[in-house]
């Protein structure tokens, strides 16, 4: 079988979350990037997208799209669906609630008023999200959602929280589960791994890639 794909634009975005779990599962991975909107729309009229949309990625002979599809199919390969019927549901639940989470981060670079955005954005994320799941932790009390291992939604939780803190550096100020629990993820030898440079990771959007998203997906 050869080497996974993931195709996506050179940047964050809906494939940040599956890089970051092709990290976990140890598969390595090669990315096609596309870069212009007449190369998506000659990618798009060879049928190699089914709905027409990215992320797509080649696997094990597979093309899955949908982002959740794809991050499930990692979470199951890699064992971090959690042992049983009820930690299954409850990392989908968790997981379902990390993706709409990470909405206003995804949406912030591309906000002409980003202070006043963030502004509006902080206190509902915090009561809606942050203080969940900061009171999950509570009760784990195991630096985990669910279990006593690192599952996809330990993962998808962080790099969630590595994109808030670089927006806001103070975000976790009143979160102390939280806190701990990006401290101990951190520790975790493939995840320090992940973080140095060089890796898949991508920065965190600047002007020119905001500009070259608008001009493939929205123009
Ligand atoms: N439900 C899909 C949505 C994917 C999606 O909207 N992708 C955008 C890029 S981030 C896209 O391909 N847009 C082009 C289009 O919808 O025509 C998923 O979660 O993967």
């Amino acid at each position: 079988m050869g080497k996974a794909v993931l195709h996506y634009t050179n940047g964050r975005g809906r494939a940040e979350k599956i890089r970051w779990m092709l990290a976990a599962c140890g598969i390595d991975f090669d990315e096609s990037f596309i870069s212009t909107k007449a190369d998506f729309q000659r990618r798009v009229a060879e049928g190699l997208y089914l709905f027409k949309q990215v992320p797509l990625l080649e696997i094990d002979g597979l093309r899955i799209v949908q982002t959740g599809s794809i991050l499930r199919y990692l979470g199951h390969k890699g064992g971090l669906m959690g042992e049983n019927d009820t930690e299954r549901a409850l990392v989908d639940m968790y997981t379902e609630g990390i993706q709409d989470m990470s909405i206003p981060g995804l949406a912030y670079a591309f906000k002409p008023d980003k202070a006043q955005f963030w502004l509006e954005s902080k206190e509902t994320l915090g009561t809606k999200y942050f203080s969940v799941y900061e009171n999950i932790l509570q009760t784990t009390n195991n630096g985990h959602l669910v279990g006593n291992k690192q599952t996809m939604a330990d993962v998808l939780l962080f790099e969630s929280f590595v994109h808030y803190l670089h927006i806001d550096k103070d975000v976790l100020n009143d979160y102390p589960n939280l806190q701990k629990f990006m401290a101990s993820q951190k520790e975790i030898p493939w995840v320090q791994k992940f973080l140095q440079p060089g890796t898949n990771r991508k920065p965190f959007p600047d002007e020119k890639y905001v500009a070259m998203v608008t001009e493939i997906f929205f123009s």
